[in-house]
């Protein structure tokens, strides 16, 4: 045998080679159709871990696929450079945020060559480069042209104590608490900047361009949320005011027995009553504190205070009570609702609470008039009602909004859940937003010509979480471009989502000066072929991408309706998480160095204690963690690559397995030896050892083939090592003279250029083959070769299994018994005694009755 396969200098060997012959430079008019892989972008948080891999490895080994089928590839990779953590260590380690970002992108980018991916590196982008956000300030300007971008209030989280709002995860537990100084924290009104995302919403719901995981379409789906049903107003009595509600319901207008205004609602300070203002304003700042997920939660108990202020009925002459109750929420329909207690849940158990009335106006089937002892949310004919009485579902609905659209107050109109994309954050490392504020003549846009806003280095970072660069005069203090008069500058940031919206325009040409893309380029990449990347951004980036390359569309800047055409959700990565099982420390966590592990067993080092083994998130406080860095130097990239397709289906995820990586080692040894040192055989072989050969040959492209194309990344290597297996035994056999072996080697270095591109392109220098193996094309397979010319019969004696033989497909039922009795185990298994009967089964089995 000859030495060690030697991965860590095999596998640099081969990149510096590949970077110098800029072999996976990618040219826009190579031939072949084109094909755009496209994963989501890293956030550059320092270190390259697991989870990356996970993304990226099986991305990058499906781009190779389909280059060596034929297509010209562009397979990108860049940073998403903008964003809080590097703000959070600016002001922890007093570094810079650019300094932070810029030395993890330098240590990632290093990391991801020597996963040896074929990104082509000259298409990099850096998101916080001023020559990409001032792209997205251009794409702000244009919506605010056209109405897409506005100001508005909105509530941001705020600690009173450290004055300063702060983000999502600085507010901690159900508590609510400043991450900082555990104040509690309220909800404060600022003026921020929306992205009108709604205005798409009903094309949003058109998913049929695009070949999308039905969990994402799901989920996009009830994040849109688009309810039919009435809007219209009520009248407060005594007084000119209105207030509209939407209702899904309006069949069930005459079971109204009370409203309900949100808390936050407008019309609150002026409707309630002297009397009841007290306890309204209590009820309005506890409010204040609570997320919308808990308020609209159907298990917390229905809370709420009477207003004083009575609604006018529409249709009857009914005054109704108009309450304030958390459990109405402001952003949703128009913040307040007609309440009908028989036919709605919450309604129901508040009427309870405050002994309101609760009239049935919907019969449930075979209802005898008895009050209902819960909602009834179902079916059933109007009662109760009016001229209505007797219609139902649609018919019932239909009639209701037409009255009301008769009677000039309101009609039938269609609700969507999703709400406008707030994108101002109060921060610094993000990209400006580009508009001045101007006392005269209110927010400005900056002129085109005047960009980028550039984001001034200059800046202090003081933890008071307000934004460094309202305290940046340089940059706050401004003229307005609009009057010439002093203003200042907007010194919020956008949210960093806005720069992944349209990335993928970008890629193609990163430098590209005359606009955010080169609109040609884009008409030949666009759109992306195949996006992968993680479930968690389905309602968020992957619905924000959809609305920017509409609005890209209506800017007359893409011909395509989305940006995506295919999307492939891969798994998580889990962590093996060690527990002692019992005694006093029963739970203590056990990190994995201290662990030994014998098959299903797990045991302290220290003192044996029994251990139990789950699969969990990896996070360090549960120490378990795999760290990439750490197994390339022992094992190599291409070792992890492959254990990791290997793990289980791509979308599943699953644990990562120390003692796994070794297997996979193994193979990889096995692979480079069948390269290196076959020993010699003499003699000339059968027809049959070549055709089985070629035959296990074919059928292996074929399966292999198939698995790339459909993301079986852990079947395809699954194959890869049964095929070896196969060469093994096929290398002490004559065949190792015949030609067939050396297609066998050839197919299988091509078979693991996309997995193992190193350990590819080593073995096939080794046959003596010209650079590189990445510009081979993948091999075919021959149709007629696939087919099995044996099979495998069971033979049984009285039912018990005595032997395994192969017999040519298609041999007659007396020959195939003939050839079970010639076998030598079956002599021995009949032992003298008489056949009674031969039972053949064709291409399966034979059962002798003896006796
Ligand atoms: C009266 C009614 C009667 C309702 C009935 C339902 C059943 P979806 O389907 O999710 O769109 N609603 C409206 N605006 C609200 C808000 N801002 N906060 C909380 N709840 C609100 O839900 C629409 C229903 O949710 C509306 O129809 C309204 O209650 C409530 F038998 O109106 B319904
Ligand atoms: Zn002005």
């Amino acid at each position: 045998m000859a030495d060690q396969y030697n991965p860590v200098d095999i596998e640099t060997k081969w990149q510096h080679r590949w970077e110098a012959s800029g072999l996976y430079h990618v040219d826009d008019d190579a031939p072949g159709p084109k094909h755009y892989a496209l994963t989501m972008y890293p956030y550059p948080s320092g270190d390259l871990h697991i989870g990356h891999w996970y993304a990226v490895a099986p991305s990058d080994a499906r781009a190779r696929f389909m280059r060596m089928k034929g297509y010209n590839v562009l397979f990108p990779l860049g940073f998403d450079a903008f964003g809080l953590p590097a703000e959070n260590a600016a002001i922890r380690n007093q570094i810079h945020p650019r300094e932070w970002t810029y030395a993890n992108m330098d240590r990632m980018r290093g990391q991801l060559r020597r996963m040896g991916t074929m990104a082509d590196w000259s298409r990099e982008i850096i998101t916080c480069e001023p020559e990409y956000y001032r792209w997205n300030q251009w794409f702000f300007l244009r919506m605010m042209e056209r109405g897409l971008a506005y100001r508005a209030f909105a509530p941001v989280d705020w600690c009173p104590e450290c004055n300063t709002t702060l983000a999502r995860e600085q507010v901690q537990g159900t508590e609510r608490l400043c991450e900082r100084c555990e104040t509690p924290v309220i909800k404060r009104e600022l003026n921020q900047w929306r992205l009108r995302i709604t205005d798409y919403a009903e094309e949003l719901l058109d998913f049929s361009k695009m070949d999308w995981p039905e969990r994402v379409v799901t989920a996009q789906r009830n994040w849109i949320g688009r309810s039919e049903g009435a809007e219209f107003s009520f009248k407060v009595v005594g007084s000119d005011e209105e207030f509209r509600v939407f209702t899904t319901r309006p069949d069930t207008l005459f079971g109204v027995t009370f409203c309900v205004l949100a808390p936050e609602h407008p019309l609150v300070r002026g409707a309630t009553t002297d009397q009841c203002r007290e306890d309204v304003e209590a009820y309005v700042r506890e409010a204040e504190r609570k997320t919308e997920i808990d308020r609209l939660s159907a298990e917390r108990e229905k809370t709420g205070v009477f207003t004083g202020a009575y609604a006018e009925h529409p249709l009857t002459d009914r005054q109704i009570p108009i309450y304030i109750a958390d459990y109405v929420v402001m952003g949703y329909g128009a913040g307040a609702i007609m309440a009908v207690p028989a036919h709605d849940a919450r309604d129901f158990e508040f009427a309870q609470k405050f002994g309101l009335d609760i009239p049935v106006v919907i019969a449930p089937p075979n209802w005898d008039g008895e009050p209902l002892s819960a909602a009834y949310t179902g079916e059933g004919v109007m009662v109760n009602s009016g001229k209505f009485d007797g219609l139902s579902g649609e018919a019932g609905i239909q009639a209701v909004a037409e009255e009301l659209e008769r009677l000039g107050i309101g009609g039938s109109s269609i609700n969507y859940r999703l709400r406008d994309w707030l994108i101002s954050r109060q921060r610094y490392w993000g990209t400006p937003i580009p508009v001045v504020l101007c006392q005269q003549c209110g927010p400005v846009g900056v002129p085109d010509d005047q960009l980028p806003v550039t984001l001034p280095d200059d800046v202090e970072f003081l933890p008071t979480g307000e934004s460094p660069l309202r305290q940046h005069e340089g940059f706050l203090n401004t003229i307005c471009p609009k009057c010439g008069g002093a203003a200042e500058r907007e010194t919020d940031t956008m949210d960093t989502f806005v720069d992944s919206s349209w990335y993928q325009f970008r890629f193609i040409r990163p430098h590209y000066e005359d606009g955010p893309f080169d609109p040609e380029a884009a008409r030949q990449w666009c759109p992306v072929d195949q996006y992968t990347g993680g479930f968690e951004h389905a309602t968020m980036h992957l619905l924000y991408t959809r609305f920017f390359n509409k609005v890209i569309r209506d800017l007359g800047l893409t011909d395509n309706d989305e940006p995506m055409r295919r999307l492939f959700n891969q798994g998580v990565i889990t962590g093996f998480t060690y527990r002692v099982e019992s005694g006093p420390l029963q739970g203590q966590l056990v990190p994995a160095a201290e662990v030994e592990v014998e098959g299903e067993t797990a045991r302290r080092k220290s003192d044996g204690a029994k251990l139990t083994i789950t699969a969990e998130k990896m996070s360090k406080s549960k120490g378990n963690v795999a760290d990439p860095d750490d197994y390339i130097d022992r094992f190599g990239a291409d070792a992890v690559r492959l254990f990791l397709m290997f793990i289980g289906p791509w979308d599943q995820g699953g644990p990562w397995n120390p003692q796994g990586v070794s297997g996979v080692v193994r193979f990889r040894n096995r692979v480079w030896n069948l390269y290196v040192g076959a020993p010699a055989v003499e003699g000339e072989p059968t027809p049959a050892q070549i055709s089985d050969l070629r035959r296990a040959t074919h059928q292996t492209i074929k399966k292999t083939g198939d698995d790339l194309e459909n993301f079986a990344f852990n079947t395809m290597v699954a194959a890869l090592m049964e095929y070896v297996n196969t060469l093994y035994h096929v290398r002490e056999t004559p065949v190792v003279n015949h030609p067939a072996w050396g297609e066998a080697l050839e197919c299988l270095a091509l078979m693991l250029a996309p997995s193992a591109p190193h350990l590819a392109e080593e073995v096939w220098e080794l046959l003596g083959r010209d650079y590189s193996v990445h510009q081979q094309g993948w091999p075919a397979y021959q149709e007629e070769l696939l087919v099995e010319d044996s099979v495998e019969i069971v033979i049984q004696i009285n039912g018990k299994v005595r032997d395994r033989i192969r017999v040519p497909v298609g041999m007659d039922r007396e020959a195939v018994g003939a050839a079970a009795l010639a076998s030598e185990k079956v002599k021995a298994g009949i032992d003298g005694k008489t056949v009674r009967k031969t039972i053949v089964v064709p291409g399966r089995l034979v059962n002798l009755v003896v006796s």
